[in-house]
């Protein structure tokens, strides 16, 4: 079939830890895997740590199919700022994704290219619909893993290098009354965050 359509099939989600029955592919994102992502650099002797784990229902890759994970951020902090995602465009532009979020607390910071931005809260019941030409990635703000589901056109893909290079305009830090937004100071400086 031209829409490569697979036959009907079902997944069981756990609600709470997020896990897949069956898995079918997991890929998990370490703090080495997030070097210069956040402002600060990791502590010596925590590369290995896991930061957060897709859990993907892979179908092929084309518009006529939906794609979907889960994710698991687990709680944590690199200096003041929070573990999150690497974030990214999608590969085609314009697709655009839903999140629901299942447990744990967390916000979703989504930004276009010229630099518009908007964090949103993720718990357990939102609905984030994450438009078409918005970069996102998600941050978990509390004590407990924060587990959402996605769902995308089978076509999406990734574009990870715009935000490697250039980061997202703000930042999620702990401040001392909790989680606050605050400017990313390097945001677009492609000389400071080579440095970095
Ligand atoms: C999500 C993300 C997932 C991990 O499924 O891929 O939360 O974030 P990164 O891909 O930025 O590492 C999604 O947005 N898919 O399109
Ligand atoms: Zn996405």
């Amino acid at each position: 079939m031209s829409t490569q359509a697979p036959d009907p099939f079902t997944t069981l989600l756990d609600l709470n830890s997020g896990s897949l029955d069956p898995e079918r592919k997991v890929v998990e994102r370490r703090l080495s895997d997030m070097a210069g992502m956040h402002l600060e650099g990791y502590a010596d002797g925590t590369a290995d740590t896991v930061i957060y784990s897709v859990h993907e229902i892979p179908v092929p890759t084309t518009n006529s199919n939906l794609m979907s994970s889960t994710t698991v951020i687990q709680p944590g902090k690199v200096g003041q700022e929070y573990y999150m995602t690497k974030g990214h465009f999608h590969n085609i532009r314009d697709r655009a994704e839903i999140y629901i979020g299942l447990s744990g607390e967390g916000c979703l910071v989504m930004a276009t290219e010229d630099g518009q931005y908007t964090v949103e809260t993720i718990r357990r019941g939102t609905i984030n619909y994450v438009p078409g030409g918005w970069a996102h990635r998600s941050v978990n703000v509390g004590d407990e893993p924060l587990v959402f589901f996605a769902v995308y056109p089978g076509d999406a893909g990734y574009n990870y290098g715009t935000i490697e290079e250039e980061g997202f305009p703000v930042l999620v830090v702990a401040g001392e009354d909790g989680p606050e937004v605050v400017p990313n100071p390097r945001y677009k400086d492609a000389a400071a965050s080579e440095a970095g």
